[in-house]
């Protein structure tokens, strides 16, 4: 059998953090090979799958021999043998020998590299790349990005509280304009720094690293980046934010917004956020509240998700359960996938497919560690997530994959549908028109 796994192996590699990760390859007895990289989050959800780390003062505690030994040793002796088209099958497989509920034991660096190069052997087996591979022979869309230009929080210092400050132009006729129209406010972005003399560097995913003195200020600074770059807030290029209010937590139900010395009730906190989206035109907040604020989710959403898209990240941590939940209680539009966050590809698929039986909006995202896999624009494409988060627009661990999306738009050719305002739900869709 052509499709039967004949090896899985592992070898550490480096992220663009310049910390050590797992690199997975599985071959099959045909020959095809797949290979995939573990990417690493900054602001991580406690639910979510977890990384084994070697721990000691060997890169400070970030060394991944032990996963990597997980893989070499016991995950390639209980796949070995197994169809690669079995992805469900595989990763289940995984998940009863970790035996952990965030597979703590064999590493959710390990399994997720493991899961993803397994799914890019079956591509190969079938000569197929792999978004088509997904796509089944089904009519997908080219996602619409969301982009950052300015990266906060856990990725800059906490320089602001907010975590990333990003762009989405859902109006645009293709990708291909989409970052044309990017570059143009990301420099525009950068320019205006340079000239108040905020010009600092890079954050970890490659935004303009924020020398800002409020939260407000950043937002101020994103509008007129737009209005310079020679497009329009509000009309072609709207503002998306990730909260991140995980890091904003204070452990006691209140909420520290440094920058803007405020201690923040949970219900202060969405105003306060609902008081920016009145006043900025923005389109989609992520993690309004933190993890475990079901109760401000759902208050967040009633107060502003008919009109704006309202993610959960670390709140959902790509799990189908805490999908159900949270829609049950009222609580969210969308949801972020990654993959990392769920373990394996078949979970996060569940998650995605939770999310859209609801109606819900879907967005593949990456993690503020990332490296050169372009896995997710396959994902995002290949499941018709409909959205795509990658980061900046400058470094090539984030240009890889916005580059990716240009080739599979070409590949595509006159089938190449960008989706737009239909990347949203209904509501939010609705009122783009
Ligand atoms: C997020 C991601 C990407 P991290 O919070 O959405 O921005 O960050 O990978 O650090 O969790
Ligand atoms: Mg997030």
């Amino acid at each position: 059998m052509k499709t039967e796994i004949t090896s899985v192996r592992a070898r550490q590699v480096w992220d663009s953090r310049g910390r050590p990760t797992v690199e997975a390859e599985v071959t099959l007895a045909g020959g095809a090979m797949g290979r995939a990289l573990a990417p690493a989050g900054a602001s991580r959800g406690s639910h979510e799958a977890i990384d084994l780390r070697d721990g000691g003062a060997r890169f400070g505690g970030m060394g991944v021999d032990k996963a990597v030994a997980a893989v070499n040793g016991e995950i390639a002796g209980l796949l070995k043998g197994r169809d690669v088209r079995d992805q469900a099958g595989l990763d289940e497989a995984m998940a009863d020998a970790d035996g952990t509920p965030n597979f703590a034991r064999l590493g959710g660096n390990a399994v997720v590299a493991v899961s993803l190069a397994a799914l890019h052997a079956a591509a190969a087996a079938e000569g197929l790349p792999l978004w088509a591979h997904l796509a089944e022979g089904r009519k997908v869309r080219i996602p619409l990005p969301e982009i950052q230009i300015f990266g906060g929080g856990a990725h800059a210092g906490r320089r602001t509280d907010l975590q990333d400050f990003m762009i989405m132009v859902p109006k645009a006729g293709s990708v291909r304009e989409v970052f044309e129209v990017t570059a143009d406010v990301f420099r525009a972005a950068g320019e205006i720094m340079a000239e108040s003399g905020r010009l600092a560097g890079a954050a970890d995913e490659g935004g303009w690293w924020p020398v800002f003195d409020s939260n407000e200020q950043a937002l101020d600074d994103l509008v007129r980046a737009i209005e310079r770059s020679g497009h329009r807030p509000g009309e072609d290029v709207f503002i998306s934010l990730d909260i991140a209010a995980n890091e904003l937590d204070r452990g006691d139900g209140r909420y520290r917004m440094s920058l803007d010395k405020a201690d923040l009730s949970s219900a202060e906190m969405v105003e306060r956020v609902a008081g920016w989206v009145d006043r900025y035109p923005i389109l989609s907040i992520e993690d309004p509240v933190s993890q475990d604020d079901l109760d401000g989710f759902a208050r967040a959403t009633k107060a502003y998700g008919a009109r704006v898209q309202v993610i959960g990240d670390d709140i959902l941590v790509t799990n189908a359960e805490r999908v159900a939940r949270a829609a049950a209680a009222g609580g969210g539009n969308a949801v972020l996938v990654k993959v990392n966050q769920a373990g394996t590809v078949t979970r996060a698929k569940a998650a995605l497919d939770a999310a859209r039986s609801r109606d819900w909006a879907t967005i593949v995202s990456a993690r503020s560690g990332e490296t050169e896999d372009v896995s997710i624009t396959h994902l995002s494409v290949g499941w018709d997530a409909g959205q795509l988060k990658v980061g900046s627009f400058t470094r090539s661990e984030r240009m890889a994959k916005w580059n990716e999306l240009i080739r599979i738009e070409e590949a595509m050719g006159a089938d190449a549908v960008f989706a737009g305002p239909s990347a949203f739900a209904p509501s939010v869709a609705a009122g783009l028109k």
